[in-house]
């Protein structure tokens, strides 16, 4: 089992000459402004006010750049990975120039960031499937890049009633085989399947 036993922010960034030199692995976390980006990378790393979170949407605005430090089981040695923080999309009061600014910056991350591994597809547990998400779906299949899709504030579904709204969210954004994860940071669950995915990706 991997676990995350350091985190440091490193630095924002908006073109692809100022993204940190490091080469280790780099998993990216996308999605709706305030759907809970944030939130999850600070509970993958166990380390409170990391990412800064916020009741507002559209608070994060860059991409921002995060090292961490993993050990799997009881080994001895550690390994390093890197968290990316996407600004959100479909924030309604974001102006069409600022919007095209977004999509320049994630385009240029997508094409030049190599050692992106995968990303994080997060959407909200209690909406259906979104315009935005389905077109960002779409470009990582056709860029080919690896992704998973999480279901954020799991905590906002009854449990009863989680596998039917999860079912009905991965046909409508056509993920065929593909599982979705269902977390709440609230409660603290569903982190273990993230975990594994991110180990085997390394
Ligand atoms: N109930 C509940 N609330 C959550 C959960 N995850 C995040 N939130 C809340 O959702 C709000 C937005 O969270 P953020 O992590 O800032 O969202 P974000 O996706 O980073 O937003 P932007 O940076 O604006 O794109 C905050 O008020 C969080 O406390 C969850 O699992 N359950
Ligand atoms: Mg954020």
């Amino acid at each position: 089992m991997l676990r995350i036993v350091d985190s440091f922010y490193v630095k924002s960034a908006v073109d692809p000459n100022d993204y940190p030199a490091s080469a280790y692995p780099e998993f990216a976390f996308s999605g709706r402004s305030n759907v809970g980006k944030s939130t999850l990378i600070n509970l993958l790393t166990n380390h409170h006010g990391l990412a800064k979170t916020s009741g507002t949407p559209g608070k994060t605005r860059l991409l921002n750049f995060f090292l961490t430090r993993y050990r799997i089981d009881d080994n001895e040695e550690t390994g390093f990975m890197q968290f990316t923080d996407l600004p959100g999309y479909g924030y309604a009061q974001v102006s069409q120039t600022e919007q095209e600014k977004w999509r320049i910056m994630v385009s240029k991350y997508f094409e030049q960031r190599v050692q992106l591994k995968s990303l994080f597809v997060l959407v909200d547990i209690r909406h259906p499937a979104d315009k935005k998400d389905m077109l960002m779906l779409e470009m990582l299949r056709l860029r080919e890049i690896d992704h998973c899709v999480i279901a954020t504030k799991a905590d906002k579904i009854p449990k009863t009633k989680q596998a039917k709204v999860l079912q009905v969210l991965a046909r409508d954004l056509g993920l065929g085989d593909h599982p979705i994860y269902p977390v709440s940071a609230l409660k603290n669950t569903g982190l273990d399947k993230l975990t594994d995915f991110l180990e085997s990706r390394l």
